[in-house]
């Protein structure tokens, strides 16, 4: 009798995640009951129908039609079915509307995360208009422009699939995806409306109904201050396309149901959001919110990840006995799980604080500004590692298209890339260090969170995390002052310890929790892995070598 493998099999992903389950019940406390249902029908669809589909169309990918028969340019994007199927689940289950609706207060984002999370690894990567569409709505409030707010945000948080809207964020260009004060698209004011004129070299979702984009009006300086922020539309009133023509859709390593377009505007009609000038400070909240979408994504993925490893770990026999009895992949899974739950403290750390932030209750926005770059960059290289290693779990299997791990992988890399690359945020973080009194919220949490951990280990591992912010804050200051460069080259060094530390922090924190109310160790086993993982990155000399590894770096 021949052998054959078992493949994995996804149980309910709500009702299976304990980390997502403890997470809730510290967090919404009597509130959770109320949204259980919810989060059970979300788990069982995203385990079940959602994650069957995408398996099964996976070549489904979108095409772009840009003439049709009688010779017209049409530039139609035919999209997936999952992503048609996605739309309506995403709308029933408020992915964006439920932020909006605010039924728990202050904790609306952490349960609009909660869904996120549980929707994103089977969704095809619908996640991103998602991510878009709540940036556009953010930041439409946040500049209370009120013929804008009027007419597009109850459509962009719409639990109705058929009026529902999503949106795009149109920021990168041929000139670059980071240094957008380059950008070349020219706004122009003709007939008392602005039409505008370039090219948008990256435009994910390009189906969607509006987008938020940047452009220079005539006459404007140039940098990013001489940059204006726009709202368009996809289509004009009568159907007809505004002034925008496909070039061509992205052939891209994963995101593959994603629609990625090249754009041409040639007198796309469009409206400032707010004013003339400050487009990229304009378009801030945008980033904000989705680099916080980005995050929770990531855990996602991990999650994901090591759901399906986990299960196959005990249907796997190898060497006489199932994976899940042998010590060495044990210790895999568990290194695996570890960064999970640091990630996903830090990701939804920043959705408390963006809630909090909304509902006016204990707002702390230096905090929020500071560890939204933090958590996209910590969790963005941890799902490319925690990803590669699910498929590793697999053996060859996991390198087969078919077997439904090895996508994991591919969408995982574009985690740390968009959204800000892992080294732009790193720049981005000492450029916050260097203006506010974000170091200082972010002690004072730590402090905080420590005081609260009460197991003498967690404690005392809480507080190296905290020691190592501490450090790190005052070695990029001292650097700051003495040798521009030399922070400049540190900066990612800096980034990361400071993510992961508080990663760890939080996650101690929460893990002590576990331990009082639930009797649970298995967090606290997390932390301290995660601890011995390494998270103080500070510890080389930051200029003595610097001239050689310039050289060795380019050799
Ligand atoms: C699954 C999840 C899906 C997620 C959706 C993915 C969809 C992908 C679609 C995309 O569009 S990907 C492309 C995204 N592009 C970026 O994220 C740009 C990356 N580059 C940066 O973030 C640069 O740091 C930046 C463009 C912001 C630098 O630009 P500048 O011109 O050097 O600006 P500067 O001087 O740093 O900042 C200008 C102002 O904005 C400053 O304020 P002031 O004018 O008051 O001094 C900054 O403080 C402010 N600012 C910049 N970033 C901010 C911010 N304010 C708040 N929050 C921020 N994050």
């Amino acid at each position: 009798m021949s052998f054959y493998q078992t493949p994995p099999v996804l149980e309910n992903q709500f009702t299976t995640d304990r980390l997502l389950r403890t997470y809730l019940q510290r967090t919404l406390g009597d509130a959770l009951a109320s949204v259980t249902p919810e989060l059970d029908a979300l788990g069982a669809l995203t385990a079940g129908e959602m994650w069957q589909r995408a398996r099964a169309e996976r070549d489904d990918e979108p095409s772009l039609a840009q003439w049709d028969a009688w010779g017209h340019r049409v530039d139609h994007i035919e999209l997936s079915h999952s992503w048609k199927h996605a739309k309506r689940i995403a709308c029933e289950f408020g992915l964006v509307g439920t932020a909006y609706e605010r039924k728990l207060g202050a904790l609306s984002r952490v349960l609009q995360f909660a869904k996120v999370y549980l929707f994103e690894p089977s969704s095809d990567t619908y996640s991103c208009p998602l991510a878009m569409t709540d940036g556009a709505a953010k930041t439409l409030l946040t500049h209370e422009n009120r013929a804008l707010i009027d007419r597009a945000v109850s459509r962009l948080t719409s639990r109705r699939a058929e009026d529902a809207w999503t949106s795009g964020q149109w920021m990168t260009e041929r000139t670059g995806g980071s240094d957008v004060s380059k950008t070349e698209t020219v706004a122009r004011l003709v007939d008392g409306e602005y039409r505008l004129y370039g090219t948008k070299w990256f435009t994910s979702a390009t189906t969607s109904e509006m987008t938020l984009t940047l452009a220079r009006p005539e006459g404007q300086p140039e940098g990013s201050r001489g940059l204006s922020l726009f709202y368009l539309e996809r289509a004009r009133a009568d159907g007809s396309a505004n002034g925008i023509t496909v070039n061509r859709l992205k052939d891209k390593l994963g995101t593959r149901k994603l629609p990625t377009a090249e754009l041409l505007l040639d007198g796309a009609i469009a409206v400032p959001v707010k004013g003339i000038g400050d487009g990229v400070r304009n378009i801030a909240p945008m980033l904000n919110v989705t680099r916080l979408w980005n995050s929770v994504c990531a855990a996602a993925g991990m999650r994901r990840g090591i759901a399906l490893s986990r299960d196959y770990a005990r249907r796997r026999l190898a060497f006489g006995m199932p994976l899940s009895q042998k010590p060495l992949h044990l210790d895999t899974l568990a290194g695996m799980q570890a960064e999970l739950e640091a990630g996903f403290m830090l990701a939804f750390r920043v959705a408390e604080l963006l809630g909090a932030d909304e509902a006016g209750q204990n707002a702390q926005p230096e905090l929020a500004r500071l560890v939204t770059p933090l958590a996209k960059l910590t969790t963005g290289k941890q799902v490319v590692a925690v990803a590669s290693e699910a498929l590793e779990c697999f053996g060859g299997a996991g390198y087969v298209e078919d077997c439904g791990v090895s996508r994991l992988l591919r969408d995982a890399q574009v985690l740390p890339i968009w959204e800000g690359t892992t080294n732009v945020l790193s720049l981005d973080t000492l450029r916050v260090l260097a203006g506010g009194a974000g170091h200082a919220a972010l002690l004072e949490d730590t402090a905080r969170l420590m005081k609260e951990t009460k197991d003498k280990e967690l404690a005392a591992v809480a507080s190296s995390g905290h020691e190592a912010i501490g450090r790190t804050v005052a070695k990029a200051g001292e650097l700051a002052g003495r040798d521009p460069v030399a922070v400049e080259q540190a900066a990612r060094r800096v980034a990361m310890t400071l993510g992961r530390s508080y990663a760890l922090v939080l996650l101690c924190h929460h893990a002590d929790w576990c331990l009082r109310t639930l009797g649970d160790r298995r967090s606290r086993a997390a932390a301290l892995r995660f601890a011995a993982h390494g998270f103080d990155l500070m510890s080389r000399p930051e200029v003595a070598v610097r001239e050689d590894e310039a050289a060795m770096a380019m050799e």
